[in-house]
């Protein structure tokens, strides 16, 4: 969370001419309500539910750029499915920089506590090797503006799928 996945991979999509999916947002619109709500109602099992259902269809499109959620990686299928289906990008940032960008956003609901620092530290700690074991490439985001890090993955992808 508030690694600049959505930000980084629209701009990704627009300098590859790609089209962008955000799986939260697909999230949302398919249940017509917002993240909070699915977790207030469904618990995060139901969110999670939701979530390997959205991420299978949309790793099956062939040239889209696709923003996971920051919890993707827990559930197995989702990595197999990034992982086999498309090059998948880890986008590592401080504890700091979470913090910053999601100071003000009621969107998170795991992040709605008392002490946020504590919840990015045990996620990180969890999830980091997660992350590295489906991942291709990965790119520090700290303090680094947007474009440099889409330049990076484009130079990495040319690596590997030289047109
Ligand atoms: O997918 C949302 C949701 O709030 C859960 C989450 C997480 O587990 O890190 C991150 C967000 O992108």
């Amino acid at each position: 969370m508030g690694a600049g996945k959505s930000t980084i991979g629209r701009l990704l999509s627009q300098e590859l001419g790609l089209e962008f999916f955000d799986s939260d947002r697909e999230i949302e619109a398919r249940a017509g309500t917002n993240i909070p709500w699915i977790f207030d109602v469904e618990g995060e099992a139901g969110f999670r539910q939701r979530e390997e259902a959205v991420i299978d269809e949309l790793t099956r499109l062939d040239n889209i750029v696709l923003a996971t959620g920051g919890g993707a990686v827990k559930r197995e299928a989702n990595r197999q499915h990034l992982q086999s289906r498309g090059l998948v990008v880890y986008l590592q940032t401080s504890i700091e920089q979470q913090l910053e960008r999601t100071a003000k956003d009621r969107n998170r609901p795991l992040l709605q506590t008392e002490n946020p620092r504590a919840v990015l530290e045990a996620l990180i700690a969890e999830r980091d090797p997660l992350y590295r074991s489906c991942c291709d490439l990965v790119v520090k985001t700290d303090r680094r503006r947007p474009r440099g890090v889409v330049n990076d993955i484009i130079r990495f992808s040319r690596r590997q799928q030289p047109l």
